[in-house]
């Protein structure tokens, strides 16, 4: 696979060391074998050509050439119909706008939590009940496929593994009743985009 993984795209990607939705787009890169630029961005200070090209001042934003694109939905599915080996959403419009709309579940149900839970001001206890208790009532799910819901690594494996990898740092032990889901995260943890797709500061996460 070495002409995938020599891969010459003029991308870079403005990302943050422990932003979760950079983390997401890192590991659709990674599973991609594209080669690309990186700009660590310091969110307290961000650079001024992020401010002129995105009009959030957000990461994830990445430039592929001419065209520049921000939030983490579009940049992973840009890069999946960019890219498309191998794919990470399926094919059929049925199955595909599912996928979607478990995508928004996944950012509206658990990032509103961790999102909080990343903020010192907003971080309590019944936030991060909330976010145990969501997690340990879907585990059994996660027995029943290799991946969530799926026979293939796909996008939404993408999004929840950095969720998953945040947890010790937002104060969550998942139950050992939570089986199922410890044992997906783990293979999750052990896949080589994941362990790609690591920073210096989300290795260190894992260490807190
Ligand atoms: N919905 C956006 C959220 C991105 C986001 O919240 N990024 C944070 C870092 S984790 C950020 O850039 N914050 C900049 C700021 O708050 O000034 C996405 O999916 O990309």
């Amino acid at each position: 696979m070495a002409q995938i993984a020599n891969r010459r795209l003029a991308m870079t990607l403005y990302s943050g060391d422990t932003c979760p939705y950079c983390h997401m787009v890192r590991i659709v890169l990674a599973e991609k074998g594209v080669n690309y630029d990186t700009i660590n961005v310091n969110l307290d200070d961000t650079p001024e050509d992020l401010k002129e090209l995105n009009p959030y001042n957000e990461v994830p934003t990445l430039v592929d050439r001419e065209l520049v694109l921000y939030n983490a939905r579009v940049i992973m599915e840009y890069l999946d119909e960019r890219l498309p080996h191998p794919p990470l959403m399926p094919v059929d419009p049925v199955f595909r706008a599912r996928h979607r709309l478990m995508l928004y579940r996944i950012e509206r149900d658990w990032y509103t939590l961790a999102n909080q839970l990343a903020d010192k001001n907003k971080a309590t206890d019944a936030v991060r009940k909330e976010l145990r208790d969501s997690l340990t009532s879907v585990s059994p799910i996660f027995e029943q496929k290799p991946f969530f819901m799926s026979d293939e690594f796909s996008m939404l494996d993408c999004a929840i593994a950095p969720l998953l990898w945040r947890l010790p740092s937002y104060g969550i032990e998942l139950p050992a009743t939570s089986k199922p889901l410890l044992n997906y995260a783990e293979r999750m943890f052990d896949r080589e985009s994941f362990k790609e797709s690591l920073t210096e500061g989300e290795r260190e996460m894992k260490e807190e």
